[in-house]
């Protein structure tokens, strides 16, 4: 059964780096990726693409053919592959029933609040058997101002909505929030969208005139209590196996690695037991539903890493990566050596 993420998010949210950067993850972890774009206007595709929207329509001839403009064009194009479903189907056909594909969209935010082609298409791959969460990436600087936040809370609750898939809502780019200065409230705060009543004293000075809709609102996101946020920094691996695990637990996915790859840590050791009798090291159920562990897996070492000691972990981090380095040096000098030392080695055997 295939599994997928649909990435959508506003413009510049960080979809296409998350599936460049996913891509590189999940290659070295062994993992199966295949990332689609589906972004006709993408013309500096960073990942290794399985499926390109172009090859089936670009943003440039449609806007030259019907005289549309950019915004206009790209939903004709996607209302174009909706009504060429079975093109898109028989190349995610040939990636096989065990693909895992990421979709990057484009960052038209109607696409995935009101347009209908893209939950057509949706509908669609999950008839089809495709197991799909969707991944909502926005730019965590909108938590840093009451109203804005207000706004991604809501675009968020809508794209849920609309798309009606397994949601995961993500503030991306966490690793530049201390840019911007300091927040109101722990991050906490803004990711658990648990009692925003602590907001109405800085939506008042922000915005008095709209203060009693902004509250009128908060209650409305509030009554559904749907909206959460994990949070994102890509070049971060830390953040990238949390998210994924999260997405996992969505998705219901679980990775089985190959035979020949270490045992996950905590294992007992079965090997010497006869392999009908040896119980499976990846149970599938508690490893999909047990507790998400991890070096990030609290979203207080998250406040840490990134806004409280951030300085610290850099150089932390910084320390770790020479040591890594210089490890990585010596392994490559000592193989250097071992082969230096086989020529006269060989020449012995040639002679006996
Ligand atoms: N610091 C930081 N920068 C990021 C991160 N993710 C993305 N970016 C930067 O954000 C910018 C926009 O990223 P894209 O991946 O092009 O965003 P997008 O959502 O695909 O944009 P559109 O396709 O135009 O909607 C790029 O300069 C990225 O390098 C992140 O986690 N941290
Ligand atoms: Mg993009």
């Amino acid at each position: 059964m295939p599994f997928g993420e649909v990435v959508c998010g506003s413009p510049g949210s960080g979809k296409s780096t998350y599936c460049c950067g996913k891509h590189q993850l999940f290659t070295a972890l062994n993992r199966p990726i295949s990332v689609v774009n589906l972004d006709p206007a993408n013309d500096s595709i960073t990942y290794p693409c399985a499926i390109d929207i172009s090859s089936l329509i670009t943003l440039q001839d449609v806007m030259d053919e019907h005289g549309l403009g950019p915004n206009g064009g790209l939903l004709y194009c996607m209302e174009y592959l909706e009504a060429n479903f079975d093109w898109l189907e028989e190349q995610l056909r040939e990636l096989g029933k065990d693909a895992y594909v990421l979709f990057d969209l484009p960052g038209q935010v109607e696409l995935s609040t009101n347009h209908d082609s893209l939950k057509n298409i949706v509908e669609k791959l999950t008839k089809s058997g495709f197991r799909l969460a969707a991944v909502h990436l926005c730019d965590a600087h909108y938590v840093t101002d009451a109203p804005k936040y207000i706004s991604v809370l809501l675009l968020s609750l809508r794209t849920m909505l609309h798309l009606e898939l397994p949601h995961i809502n993500v503030l991306s780019k966490i690793d530049l929030i201390a840019q911007y200065g300091d927040l109101d409230f722990n991050l906490d705060f803004y990711t658990e969208v648990q009692d925003l009543s602590y907001l109405e004293n800085a939506l008042s000075t922000s915005t008095p005139r709209f203060a009693a809709l902004n509250m009128a609102m908060i209650s409305l996101i509030e009554d559904y209590s749907l909206v959460g946020f994990e949070t994102l920094a890509v070049e971060d691996k830390n953040s990238m196996l949390h998210l994924t695990r999260a997405i996992d637990r969505a998705t219901g996915y679980v990775f089985v690695p190959p035979p020949d790859s270490n045992a996950p840590p905590g294992t007992v050791d079965t090997s010497d037991t006869s392999p009908a009798t040896r119980p499976n090291s990846y149970a599938l159920f508690s490893s999909a539903i047990g507790p998400m562990r991890g070096p990030a897996d609290d979203i207080r070492d998250v406040q840490e890493r990134w806004i409280d000691a951030r300085e610290q972990w850099d150089a932390y981090e910084k320390k770790q990566w020479r040591r890594e380095g210089e490890m990585v040096r010596g392994e490559a000098a000592r193989a250097g050596n071992i082969r230096e030392r086989k020529p006269p080695e060989d020449v012995e055997m040639a002679s006996r």
